[in-house]
């Protein structure tokens, strides 16, 4: 399996899954900017989108979108736990969260790295993103994880769009559960392995 990412990206997460996993993964570095990778490859012909992630299988089929890629690498490891069983009321729960990160915390990201972004858009950004680390963070307050006590990709997703924060002048450490959550995410020897693969 090849994954294509950009270090830090919201790639991060299935990368950090595949160390989870213990998958097997060869990773391919793609310029989002040039929209290369650093195999010589146009990216626009592996993701017509152009962004990352892409998990290109080994029979030639292709997954983009974070929270589907994070379930499928989970479900390669059943064994790991990193998702509910699929057909259960627990994994439609961490859907609930994969969509939540995806649409109202990663997705309200963005304008805050765009250069071309007017400050009223960054201000609006900036307040959603408030909201909703605020629920967020309420909902850790009482439970070590997303789905309770079982750490799940969902968290894993959290832990790199949260990382965001530091480059965009939004302290996550106002939030102590976030604070406390970030932390014990990071100190996870599969997270710090990714990190230092993507160095
Ligand atoms: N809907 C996509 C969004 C992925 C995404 O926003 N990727 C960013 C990095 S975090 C990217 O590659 N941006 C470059 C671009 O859109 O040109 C997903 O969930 O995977």
């Amino acid at each position: 399996m090849k994954l294509y990412y950009s270090p830090g990206a919201c790639s991060l997460s299935p990368h950090i899954v595949a160390c989870e996993a213990e998958l097997p993964i060869e990773l391919i570095k793609v310029d989002l900017g040039s929209k290369q990778t650093e195999t010589g490859e146009d990216f626009w012909r592996i993701n017509p989108n152009g962004y990352v992630p892409v998990l290109l299988l080994d029979d030639g089929n292709k997954l983009s979108e974070c929270p589907v890629i994070l379930q499928y690498l989970a479900d390669l490891a059943p064994d790991k736990k990193l998702a509910p069983e699929n057909g259960t009321f627990d994994r439609y729960l961490l859907q609930q969260w994969l969509n939540f990160i995806s649409s109202e915390i990663h997705k309200n990201f963005s304008p805050l790295f765009d250069p071309n972004a007017h400050e009223a858009v960054k201000e609006a950004a900036v307040a959603r993103l408030t909201t909703r680390l605020k629920s967020a963070a309420n909902h850790l307050a009482g439970q070590p994880y997303l789905l309770g006590k079982e750490y799940s990709v969902a968290d894993v997703y959290l832990f790199v769009a949260l990382s965001w924060g530091r480059y965009v002048d939004l302290e996550i450490a106002k939030w102590p559960a976030l604070a406390r959550f970030v932390e014990k995410i990071s100190a996870r020897p599969a997270v710090q392995k990714a990190l230092q693969e993507e160095d």
